[in-house]
């Protein structure tokens, strides 16, 4: 039998799909034909979910450490002994250290936005230190909602009708596979495709043109744009009169950006620029889709928010087909009775999910007693893993970790609760990829004795005599909940919310270019000048100064980065055993002059290293990045080889704008090994 269900992969395209399930299990996994957006197809990590659901790697049953931390060495417990076990933990850390010692630590491995948030009562209800859920977004959603407002941006479908579609750090093909074949109807139509990424991903390979800057010069490349729309006239003068401030400003800055000033700083050529400013100021309709990789640099907010400027120049909201995309739907948010922000003391403390190591290991007044790790891997995902795992390490740190797979968090752990899957709960999936929102419900039962997120917390709240409602509710009643508590918002006026309820997608009442109705910033124009950036010690206009990682200087000369891999999910997937496989394991890109400067040859293994640590990977030499750049795609388990991954070179440092993360501002060096 074919059941619907949506994927719930923290990806921007919340597929719809179709599951077959005989006796029991799901064998087969394709894409829903009806869904309006994903129109049938999935990518090649959806088609393997039999095996991520079914695999042997399957955590089926609680498990307790028996030998020392990280040593793997575990036995079973029935579920009763696992959240007593976790109940008196929290208990004993919070009597004998404050409640703030708890820390729980999550992020979106099940996007639902009833199972995702379902420990947020709890640890608002116990007083837990707040975890700042900051590193993925945080910085591209602050730089661009300084300059454009927030809320959803151009619908991606719009693109269609482009004649330039720009794509501006977003690795679309990988990342966002559907928004593909809006971009060729666009250019069967003659539309020419710009990708803007320092190195020759999936989607540059495809591209017309591809501008190869070096990593953290979005800002330099965007005001040399601006300067030559400006000197060569090619601006919207009524648009910018009316919808606009700090003009005269930005013009003062722009000048200071001549293409041969940005030409040096970004490592591109002066006519690569002009031409490009050129195509973009004369386009019938140039439409931008924006990724977060321009956000993942130390000034990756200021990236953000100058590159986003670019449509209010030339007035390209105003043009069918053009416009920019950062984020989608976003509808309906959670149900404040779901998250009782209420029961929370006044003044607990928040400790920022980037700073996962130094929490670990330097926090006081309390230290982290209790890890409570859920929907995450922060082994691999957290930056600067060296002080992320002497902080696992720790033998008086009691670790909880709820999963489905033994990952490299999990191995550390004291009580390992086995999650179940998405196809084994309901939930309502918002979107940050498309204007639709869907509920799934569970295809199968839950795999072996695993439970939801939602069950987890509810048993954990009754053994500590949490009796209020929220703690027992079912998952329908949370969905039915999310529902009524967003009844006020625009976004749902008019939605069908019977269709939603029989589990079909069903679009929200955005409009497909929400920019034509005005922006929302404080003065409610487009904030060339922003004041609210000058209120927070910011420049309040756009800044194309590149800011690199401070750590090593000239010890370190190249620059890393380290972006999604087209067969993993950050770093689920790695349980599949024939996607590890095919991956290869890790490979780093390294350009032909920087490699035989090195001695380094085609296929060899290297070590990546820098101050904080490094990483070994095959060397693939190619042309396909800079030579003053290296890339390692992928967050592969390093399970099978201790202490490395690409977390190893990161830092903690903090983006300019948003306190997220700046993955992909790294210093490295790398060499032959052996
Ligand atoms: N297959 C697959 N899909 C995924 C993911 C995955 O891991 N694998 N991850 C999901 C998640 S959580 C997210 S947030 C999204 C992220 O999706 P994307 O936005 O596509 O990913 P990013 O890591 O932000 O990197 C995008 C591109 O930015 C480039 N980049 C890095 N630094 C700079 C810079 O300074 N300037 C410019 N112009 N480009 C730069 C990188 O080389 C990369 O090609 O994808 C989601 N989808
Ligand atoms: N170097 C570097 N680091 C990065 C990035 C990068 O580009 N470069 N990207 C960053 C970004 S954009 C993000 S969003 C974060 C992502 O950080 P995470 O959200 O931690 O990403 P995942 O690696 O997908 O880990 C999710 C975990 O949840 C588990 N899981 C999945 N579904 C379920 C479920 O239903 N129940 C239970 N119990 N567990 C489940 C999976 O097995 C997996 O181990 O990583 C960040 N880290
Ligand atoms: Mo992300």
């Amino acid at each position: 039998m074919w059941k619907r269900a949506v994927c719930t992969k923290d990806c921007p395209d919340t597929c719809g799909l179709l599951v077959k399930v005989e006796d029991g299990t799901i064998t087969k996994v394709k894409g829903d034909p009806e869904h309006p957006y994903t129109q049938g197809f999935i990518c090649k990590k959806g088609a393997r979910f039999p095996e991520h659901v079914h695999g042997a790697a399957r955590l089926t049953t609680p498990l307790k450490r028996t030998g020392p931390k990280g040593s793997g060495e575990f036995a079973p417990i029935t579920w009763d002994e696992a959240l007593d076990e976790v109940a008196a933990n929290i208990r004993r850390v919070a009597d004998e250290f404050g409640p703030e010692a708890v820390l729980p630590y999550s992020y979106a491995g099940h996007m639902g936005v009833v199972h995702r948030f379902a420990g947020h009562a709890f640890f608002n209800k116990l007083g837990a230190s707040r975890l700042d859920y900051t590193i993925c977004s945080a910085a591209a959603i602050a730089g661009f909602n300084a300059s454009l407002g927030s809320g959803p941006s151009t619908e991606i479908q719009e693109a269609a009708g482009a004649d330039l579609i720009v794509i501006w750090g977003s690795n679309t093909l990988v990342t966002n596979v559907h928004a593909w074949p809006h971009f060729t109807k666009a250019r069967k139509d003659g539309a020419k495709i710009v990708v803007i990424d320092p190195y020759r991903n999936h989607t540059a390979r495809e591209a017309d043109v591809h501008l190869m800057l070096r990593p953290g010069t979005d800002a330099a490349l965007a005001l040399a744009v601006m300067h030559v729309l400006i000197e060569e006239d090619m601006i919207d003068h009524g648009f910018i009169a009316a919808q606009t401030i700090g003009f005269d400003q930005l013009k003062e800055r722009a000048g200071e950006w001549p293409p041969s000033r940005a030409a040096e700083v970004c490592g591109l050529s002066e006519a690569e620029i002009v031409e490009f400013a050129r195509a973009y100021g004369t386009a019938r309709a140039p439409y931008i889709r924006t990724g977060w990789g321009p956000a993942r640099q130390l000034a990756g907010g200021m990236a953000m928010r100058t590159l986003c400027l670019l449509p209010a120049l030339v007035n390209a909201f105003a043009k069918p087909g053009g416009g920019i995309t950062r984020s989608l739907g976003g509808a309906p948010g959670t149900a404040p009775s779901l998250i009782r922000d209420d029961l929370r003391p006044a003044g607990t403390r928040t400790v920022n999910m980037v700073h996962l190591g130094h929490a670990l290991t330097e926090l006081a007044d309390p230290p982290v007693k209790l890890l409570y790790n859920y929907l995450s891997n922060p082994a691999a995902v957290a930056p600067q893993s060296a002080q992320v795992m002497a902080g696992l390490a720790r033998e008086d740190l009691f670790t909880v970790v709820q999963e489905m797979y033994m990952t490299d968090t999990a191995k550390f752990a004291d009580v390992i609760l086995p999650g179940a899957s998405f196809l084994e709960t309901g939930d309502l999936y918002r979107c940050y990829g498309h204007n639709y929102v869907q509920i799934g419900r569970p295809a199968i039962e839950p795999v072996g004795d695993s439970r939801s997120t939602l069950d987890i917390f509810q048993g954990l709240a009754k053994r500590l005599g949490f009796t209020e409602e929220v703690f027992s509710l079912t998952e329908e009643q949370c969905i039915e909940r999310v529902l009524a508590e967003s009844a006020g918002s625009p976004y749902l006026k008019g939605v069908d919310l019977d269709a939603l309820r029989r589990g079909e997608p069903v679009r929200l009442n955005i409009p497909a270019n929400p920019f034509a109705e005005g922006f929302k910033t404080p003065s409610g124009k487009v904030e060339f000048f922003s004041q609210a950036m000058a209120d927070q010690g910011l420049d309040p206009l756009p800044d194309g100064t590149p800011v690199r990682d401070p750590e090593g200087g000239d010890a370190y000369p190249l620059e890393y980065l380290t972006p999604p891999h087209p067969l993993l999910l950050n770093s689920a997937f790695n349980e599949v055993e024939s996607i590890r496989e095919r991956t290869g394991g890790p490979r780093v890109l390294i350009h032909p002059d920087t490699a035989s400067a090195r001695g380094i040859a085609q296929g060899m293994t290297v070590r990546v290293f820098n101050g904080r640590g490094q990483n070994t990977a095959r060397a693939e030499v190619t042309e396909d990045t800079r030579p003053d750049l290296l890339v390692a795609e992928g967050l592969h388990w390093p399970n099978q080889k201790p202490g490395e991954g690409s977390n190893q070179l990161t830092s903690q440092r903090l983006t300019d704008m948003g306190n997220t993360c700046a993955f992909h501002c790294n210093k490295v060096e790398v060499e032959p090994v052996g």
